[in-house]
């Protein structure tokens, strides 16, 4: 595809994906600190982590039908689980029951069919033995015996696997940075994802300088978008990740947000939390099929 900014403002829709080890107690992607589940429990998912009806095709068909043009996928959400084969922690897809390179699966299907891949990469990590509380709201945790908590180390972990990121999966359309660690301002990380993906487009999430901004679960007060705005929602109230008793938005309220938004200028990410066997929820499939009996309507008029 073209250059990320040469399309920006042509690819207006897109699929936001919240997969992780929370898929399994299906409850809310943060369940570690809210649910106040003891990390060791929770880290034991892995050894149950069998996705075996996973079909980035699948994902990928389901997107395009419903308008999609490119796909967002949380590589490592806030507990610190990582999607892909990184060599930077063992707490790992490839150590999990499933064994495979997810988001290497899910690379090569969007490489093959010519479908934009964005990276979503969380700065907090509730399991990296270097990853600070700083008082934010995990501070609960506390340093397990043998942490040693370092701001230092810890990002320069984070340079390690976005660097890995940037190189082993193939052209990525956009980098999404969620939440920056407090204070940690350091512009050399952009620069390193720029020079190592000279087309991309990064948040302003991350710890420095972004090239658009990413309202959460809202429509911003104000108008037109005066600078490139990309929006979040996710399909149910409650969580981002998968929830067996989700209260789902409705339909006509999804399609009001999505139109204004794009009224004002902006592009719409929209979230599936794809169950623990790879499939995405009937529920979420319905939802994304309404959008795209009304897209190919309009499309065709
Ligand atoms: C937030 C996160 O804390 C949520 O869990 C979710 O990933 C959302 C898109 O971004 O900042």
């Amino acid at each position: 595809f073209k250059d990320a900014r040469d399309v920006f403002f042509e690819r207006r829709f897109g699929l936001f994906v919240h997969w992780g080890l929370y898929a399994i107690p299906a409850w809310h992607e943060q369940i570690l600190w809210r649910g106040k589940t003891k990390r060791k429990d929770y880290e034991q998912l892995i050894h149950q982590f069998n996705p075996e009806q996973f079909d980035p095709d699948e994902w990928l068909d389901m997107a395009e039908q419903a308008g999609m043009q490119y796909i967002c996928f949380t590589t490592k959400h806030h507990d610190g689980f990582c999607m892909w084969n990184t060599k930077y922690t063992d707490y790992n897809v490839m150590n999990s029951a499933y064994g495979k390179d997810i988001l290497g699966m899910l690379a090569e299907a969007c490489a093959r069919r010519n479908f934009p891949l964005s990276l979503y990469y969380s700065c907090p990590d509730w399991h990296h033995p270097n990853y600070p509380n700083q008082g934010r709201h995990h501070e609960m945790f506390g340093p397990r015996p043998g942490d040693e908590p370092d701001i230092d180390l810890y990002y320069a972990f984070v340079r390690n696997q976005i660097r890995e990121l940037c190189t082993n999966y193939g052209p990525i359309y956009q980098l999404f940075w969620d939440v920056n660690v407090a204070e940690h301002y350091d512009p050399s990380l952009n620069e390193m994802v720029r020079e190592l993906q000279p087309g991309i487009l990064i948040n302003d999430r991350g710890p420095g300088k972004g090239d658009y901004s990413t309202p959460e679960r809202h429509v911003p007060e104000g108008g037109a978008f005066k600078t490139p705005t990309e929006a979040c929602q996710a399909l149910g109230r409650e969580s981002w990740g998968y929830k067996t008793d989700e209260d789902y938005y409705s339909h006509k309220f999804i399609m009001q947000s999505m139109d204004k938004i794009m009224a004002m200028g902006g592009n719409y990410l929209l979230n599936v939390g794809p169950m623990p066997n790879g499939k995405i929820a009937p529920e979420n499939q319905e939802a994304l099929g309404r959008i795209g009996t009304w897209y190919h309507s309009v499309k065709e008029a």
